[in-house]
């Protein structure tokens, strides 16, 4: 499918999809619009990470797409598995937010939520990976259909089934790890996910932080 700036395209409830060519970050569109948008994009100048890192994709090589979801506690993870599924049954979840496929990191979701509404930037290398991270190599509209329908299904789901999906999907579960929260770095085994989403580390729960699988 080609790309053009600003085209949008109607969907049900008066909500959008907004194709852009290139653009800063598809979450600064989103951000602008209403619950039930999806921002898709060719390419972004300053697509980014958490804690304002950086998220690499030359044009066209990869599914860089925002969507405008209703506020969830679980949005995260519920994101994670609708990403796994729509990329197939090789993808494995890293808590808190990455996609991993055969150990390597596939694709990454960033969650920027106020009270009204929650923008939910899903980024999937397909034809273009950075060293030691990995591609998908399918079509992005596909990729991008599937994961339409599986946002759908999977935000919509009860939190224990999202939880419990997670867990199947889970690569971090029943390994050691290093956690580091914002500087301050812990390892120990990763045991469960609690009701909220936290990772339990050594009986500890973990809310926020990046982890290395040891
Ligand atoms: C993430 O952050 O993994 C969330 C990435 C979300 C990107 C999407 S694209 C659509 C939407 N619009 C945006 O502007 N963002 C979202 P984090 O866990 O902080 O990981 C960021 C780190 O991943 C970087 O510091 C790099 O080390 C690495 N990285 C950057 N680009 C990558 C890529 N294409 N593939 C694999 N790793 C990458």
């Amino acid at each position: 499918m080609e790309f053009h700036d600003s085209v949008s395209l109607p969907i049900v409830g008066g909500a959008e999809v907004v194709r852009l060519g290139s653009v800063g970050s598809t979450q600064d569109v989103a951000r602008e619009l209403p619950v039930g948008s999806i921002v898709i994009a060719d390419h972004q100048t300053s697509g980014r990470g958490r804690l304002d890192r950086r998220w690499e994709a030359p044009p066209g090589a990869a599914l860089l797409v925002s969507f405008v979801l209703a506020p969830n506690p679980i949005l995260s993870l519920a994101a994670g598995v609708a990403a796994a599924e729509a990329c197939g049954p090789r993808v494995r979840l890293k808590w808190p937010n990455d996609l991993l496929l055969d150990e390597r990191k596939l694709g990454g979701i960033l969650v920027e939520a106020t009270r009204e509404k929650a923008v939910c930037g899903i980024g999937i290398n397909l034809a273009w990976s950075p060293p030691g991270a990995a591609q998908l190599d399918q079509p992005r509209d596909e990729v991008f259909e599937r994961l339409r329908g599986k946002i759908k299904a999977w935000t919509a789901a009860p939190r224990h089934v999202v939880l419990g999906r997670w867990r199947e999907l889970s690569a971090t579960l029943g390994r050691r790890v290093r956690v580091d929260v914002l500087g301050a770095i812990t390892e120990g085994f990763a045991e469960e996910i609690g009701p909220l989403g936290e990772l339990i580390v050594d009986g500890k729960p973990i809310v926020a932080g990046s982890v290395t699988h040891l």
